[in-house]
């Protein structure tokens, strides 16, 4: 007990030196805000945070892992973004969702978060102003793109500021200490469906009610917290949200499971890094004649620029079968090639956003 003791007093020595540094931290990062403001310059940086985390990473660890470092700054960047400018987050909820916790990831937990009920009402706080960034999905590598969000992006004049993938992580959060102990799971057909394997293995035997089926993981989280003997199969935050701690994590049955999101704001927030990624919808004009989209794509090549996704959506306000483009290409619009051709074609192309390439 005495050995405990000495260890706890340790800790509390470290963690007071963390302290003063963090506080020495944000005294500089309130100078980086003053400048900023008196610039108006953009607060949030993901290149920057970026920089610094792959720095970080490369020093000897000790029993870090690198994820872990990410997560912590990822979170002291959050509290240094809402002592530059207080912003609020608004997301495609519910609390609890994955898009959640992808603004999370990103912000922090310090920051103001508004749960939006769909993906329209999120690029609405944007347009408006209510919200300084929205957080909305746009493709699932296992489902494909989320089309609601290509569309509105093509109708809305809101841009891309970066892009988060986190996997989809499922964990059973409860309050008892063993699972022979967990009387009831709660949780959404999705994740049911998702965790299949571990579910058979671990409660195969038990009966169909022992699995409840809920709206949201959210909701199941919130009753692990209120019953006794009750799980949820729920996300981290989910988890986190109702303070419910977590028995066993990432227990879907497939691994690569892995969700992109975006951020959106009013304003494009350019800037240059090593390896950027340009978002366009182009709506072809001589869509009639025969190789339209292959000119578009030679100049492309003419101009070196490298194709990373293109999609067909169609045209909803005509009763023809046409359709548009919703397009990646590697770099930014700051570099001339893309600049060029996005004169050359005219108004076939609008800009979406040009940001830092995660994947
Ligand atoms: C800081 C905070 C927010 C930005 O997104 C990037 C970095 C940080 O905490 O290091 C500081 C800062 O505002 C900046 O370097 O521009």
């Amino acid at each position: 007990m005495n050995e405990l003791i000495s260890l706890r007093n340790k800790i509390d020595e470290i963690d007071d030196s963390i302290l003063e540094l963090l506080k020495h931290r944000m005294d500089i990062v309130d100078l980086v805000g003053q400048l900023k403001r008196q610039n108006n310059a953009v607060i949030y940086h993901p290149d920057r945070e970026k920089e610094i985390i792959e720095r970080l990473v490369k020093n000897d660890l000790g029993k870090l892992t690198k994820s872990a470092v990410e997560a912590i700054y990822l979170e002291i960047f959050g509290v240094s973004r809402n002592l530059e400018l207080p912003e609020l987050i608004s997301f495609l909820g519910p609390e609890g969702s994955f898009t959640h916790q992808a603004a999370e990831n990103r912000f922090g937990a310090i920051a103001e978060y508004v749960s939006l009920p769909n993906i329209k009402s999120v690029f609405e706080s944007v347009e408006t102003g209510r919200a300084k960034y929205g957080v909305v999905p746009i493709e699932n590598n296992q489902e494909g793109m989320v089309k609601e969000t290509m569309d509105l992006l093509n109708e809305k004049n809101l841009f891309i500021i970066a892009e988060i993938v986190i996997p989809v992580n499922f964990c059973i959060a409860t309050k008892v200490n063993h699972f022979s102990d967990i009387t009831k799971i709660y949780s959404k057909d999705i994740a049911f469906n998702q965790c299949k394997g571990f579910l058979h293995d671990y409660f195969g035997s038990k009966q169909v009610d022992f699995f409840t089926q809920l709206e949201s993981t959210s909701q199941a989280a919130k009753l692990a917290s209120e019953e006794i003997g009750a799980a949820a199969l729920c996300s981290h935050i989910a988890a986190k949200i109702y303070n419910v701690p977590i028995l066993f994590d990432n227990i879907q049955d497939n691994e690569s499971n892995q969700t992109r999101f975006y951020i959106l704001s009013k304003v494009d927030n350019l800037k240059l890094s090593t390896k950027d990624k340009t978002t366009l919808t182009v709506k072809l004009k001589n869509d009639d004649k025969p190789g339209a989209l292959l000119s578009l794509l030679q100049d492309f090549q003419l101009y070196g620029i490298n194709l990373l996704k293109i999609e067909s959506r169609p045209f909803k306000d005509t009763k023809d079968f046409k359709f548009w483009f919703f397009i990646d290409i590697e770099g930014n619009v700051l570099e001339d090639q893309i600049r060029e051709v996005i004169s050359k074609r005219g108004d076939e192309i609008k800009f979406l956003g040009s940001y830092l390439q995660t994947i």
